[in-house]
């Protein structure tokens, strides 16, 4: 990928809704090969697993268009999860990771190789377009742009957690888009809202798909999202969207 390319797609929080990323797809212009007619590139926020219905195949179609060159991926927290259940760590079957473990349980042990290979190989983050765009999952602030660190990573990963815990357990979530003063665009998902959300020069694209809300896309550079509505309810999500 040349640095140059400056057209992308950039998609949020797939979470095995392969149906609504099909439909997105052929909204957005590419055929069933990953081809679009001007040759945008697709780039995904990773969290393609767990939770929803068809991880296996959302797994399969990405891993397909990374090899030929026409997406981009980054690594979500629950895809690096299921990279260490693939690695024989020993993780809990929770948070939907139960779902895509059995969706997966009767696949060959190549395409398990294949799999945990390419989880293995996902970047942290992806600094495009001569460094004006920034896509990372759950975000990152500007001093950890293009750094490679135990910190970057987790931040990448989970973005910025403030130690406190909500009334059901949940992690509460420090908004850090909020400070953010750089001029790289960062896209990113991981926290769903309502409807992506731009905050200074930032873009959280995860709508909440599996929890019955849209899959989005950012169009880069136009700033042009376009979303699809997610088809049930896949996952209750016990927190409200804000
Ligand atoms: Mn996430």
């Amino acid at each position: 990928m040349q640095n140059k390319q400056k057209d992308f797609d950039i998609i949020g929080d797939i979470h095995g809704c392969y149906t609504e990323l099909l439909e997105l797809l052929t909204l957005l212009g590419y055929g069933a090969d990953g081809q679009h007619p001007q040759n945008r590139v697709l780039v995904f926020v990773g969290d393609l697993v767990d939770r929803g219905p068809d991880s296996l195949s959302v797994l399969r179609l990405v891993m397909d268009f990374c090899d030929k060159g026409r997406a981009l991926c980054v690594r979500g927290n629950h895809d690096d999860k299921f990279r260490r259940y693939l690695m024989g760590c020993k993780v809990r079957l929770n948070f939907g990771l139960e779902r895509t473990v059995k969706q997966t349980e009767n696949i060959d042990s190549a395409e398990r190789i294949r799999i945990e290979g390419f989880l293995d190989f996902l970047p942290h983050q992806l600094s495009l377009h001569e460094g004006k765009l920034v896509v990372s999952h759950a975000g990152v602030t500007e001093d950890l742009i293009g750094v490679d660190s135990r910190r970057s990573r987790a931040f990448c990963l989970y973005g910025q957690v403030s130690g406190l815990h909500d009334d059901m357990g949940f992690p509460i979530r420090m908004e850090w888009a909020h400070e953010y003063r750089g001029s790289p665009l960062i896209v990113y998902g991981h926290t769903p809202v309502p409807e992506a959300r731009f905050i200074n020069h930032t873009v959280n694209i995860d709508t909440g798909c599996v929890f019955g809300g849209h899959l989005t896309a950012l169009r880069y550079p136009e700033m042009q999202t376009v979303a699809v509505k997610s088809k049930a309810i896949y996952y209750e999500r016990m927190v409200k969207l804000v």
